[in-house]
Parts: C-alpha cells; sequence; structure tokens
C-alpha cells in the first residue's frame, strides 16, 4: 500500500501559523518512534543531532513511523549534510539541520536536500520512491516539494543572516533552537529557552519567516510553551523529548501508586 499522503502530509500541512505537534525522538530503538507515530502527533522527529540515533535506527524508525500514519522528520548531525539525503532516501518528509549560521550554510544544506534545478541531491530514492509508490519520474517531479529542508537558527550569527537564510529558495522553513539560542544571547552565561531575550528572538524569527512565505519551528520543553507558541502562530512545535515523556510519565504513575498524588 502506497504511502504517499503520509509522508507528503508535512509539505502540505505546514506553514500559515499551523501550530502541528511533532514528537522528539533521542533513543535509537525505533520502536520508540513507531509507538510515538500512534499517539496524536503530527509528525515524528528522529534526532540524530544529540539523540543515539544513527542511520540504521534512523531507516527504520522512518518506516515504523511512516507505518504509523505520520510524516518523519530527521534532524542531522551539524555540517554532516550527506545524512539529509539519505534521511529522504529512506523516506523523510522533511530534515532539519542545526547550527545553520549564514547563507553559505542554507546554501550547503539545500544542495543535499534538493534535485536539480535547486540543489544537487544525488539520485538514488529506491525506498522513497517504493514507500510512496510513484514512479521515478513522478518522485524527480515532486520531491523537491514534499521534502522539508528545515535549518535551525541558534546562534547571533544565523539571527543576522536570518533575511537571507530565508531568501533562499529551497529552505522551506526555519526551525529555533531556544536553548543554544539562551546560550548565544548570554554570552554563555545561562541556558533557559524561557529568558525574555529568548522569547523576543522567536517572535522576531517568527514574524521574519512569515514576511517570506516559509514555515517557523522551534522546540518547546514544556508544553506550555507549545501552546503558547502555536497561539502566537508557530507552524510546528517539538514539545519534550521521549526521555522526558518517558521519565515524566513514570514519575506521574509511582506518585500515585506511592499516594503522594
Ligand atoms: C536547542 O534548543 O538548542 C535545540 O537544538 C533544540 O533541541
Ligand atoms: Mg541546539
Amino acid at each position: 500500500m502506497p504511502h504517499l499522503s503520509t509522508i507528503s502530509a508535512l509539505s502540505t500541512r505546514i506553514g500559515g501559523g499551523s501550530g502541528l505537534l511533532t514528537a522528539w525522538v533521542g533513543m535509537s530503538d525505533p520502536m520508540i518512534a513507531g509507538q510515538l507515530a500512534l499517539e496524536d502527533f503530527d509528525a515524528i522527529t528522529i534526532d540524530m543531532q544529540h539523540g543515539a540515533n544513527d542511520l540504521a535506527s534512523v531507516r527504520q524508525g522512518i518506516l515504523n513511523v511512516t507505518l504509523g500514519g505520520k510524516p518523519s522528520i530527521v534532524r542531522i548531525p551539524v555540517n554532516d549534510f550527506s545524512c539529509a539525503s539519505r534521511a529522504l532516501d529512506f523516506g523523510a518528509a522533511g530534515v532539519i539541520a542545526p547550527m545553520i549560521n549564514s547563507k553559505a550554510d542554507a546554501e550547503a544544506f539545500v544542495s543535499f536536500m534538493k534535485f536539480p534545478p535547486i540543489g544537487q541531491r544525488s539520485w538514488g530514492p529506491t525506498i522513497a520512491v517504493g514507500l510512496t509508490g510513484q514512479t521515478l519520474d513522478e518522485y524527480l517531479a515532486k520531491g523537491n516539494a514534499m521534502s522539508v529542508a528545515i535549518a535551525m537558527i541558534e546562534t547571533r550569527e544565523a539571527l543576522a543572516a536570518l533575511d537571507d537564510i530565508l531568501a533562499l529558495d529551497g529552505i522551506d522553513a526555519v526551525f529555533v533552537g531556544p536553548s543554544d539560542l539562551s546560550i548565544a544571547l548570554s554570552n554563555g552565561a545561562n541556558v533557559n529557552p524561557a529568558r525574555p531575550d529568548v522569547l523576543d528572538a522567536l517572535e522576531h524569527v517568527k514574524q521574519r519567516a512569515h514576511a517570506h512565505k516559509k514555515a517557523v519551528c522551534c522546540f518547546a520543553p514544556t508544553p506550555v510553551l507549545a501552546k503558547d507558541l502555536a497561539k502566537k502562530g508557530y507552524d510546528l512545535m517539538a514539545i519534550g523529548t521521549d526521555f522526558s515523556q518517558l521519565r515524566s510519565g513514570a514519575r506521574a504513575q509511582i506518585d500515585i501508586a506511592r499516594g503522594r498524588s
């Protein structure tokens, strides 16, 4: 059974203040991504930057998520753009690239995300073609629009280059990393995504992204921040991580069993 509508759902639904929610999976057992796909998330993000995932767990995770009816996003390691093409070949609907700090970084990312004439993604999407049920020519024609390129904005340099990054053909969305941004804006003094200067930056990035008709996304350490950002017109938020959700779920049940709540 082809899964074209599952994979293309990210590109067709993101934008215009869509307020989508993605899970954030750092654990490398692909069952975790597959299980979270069964919950009411709009997408599942598999993290290779700080999570324990490698290409083998990403490949199986994407398959499990797709069979669960959700589009997959992969966050690649810093500057490891070849992983972007490989994630797309495995059937990912989008790729998040961390630490995109300049127009040159964004161009390098796009070159691995999009087929010519926009980029230089090399041909070989056997698994994605099989999953989507398209012909090779159909995948070539629709692959660029279906593959969402998401550049992370998480440094002072990235904020300074924001308009250049957003103006680039092939960059579909930006994603604020509020923890790294909070460290950068405080010159290394502390990590606090809820600081007022970080929230101001979040508003600024949203306004610039929407002015360029590009989507804007953010990592939300708490569901309350995710709800606030959705209300403010953000297009996609990650809420917490599989680690935090596993431990908070366990804690809540232990508290009940021990009569603490
Ligand atoms: C950040 O907040 O810096 C991130 O990269 C989110 O994971
Ligand atoms: Mg970061």
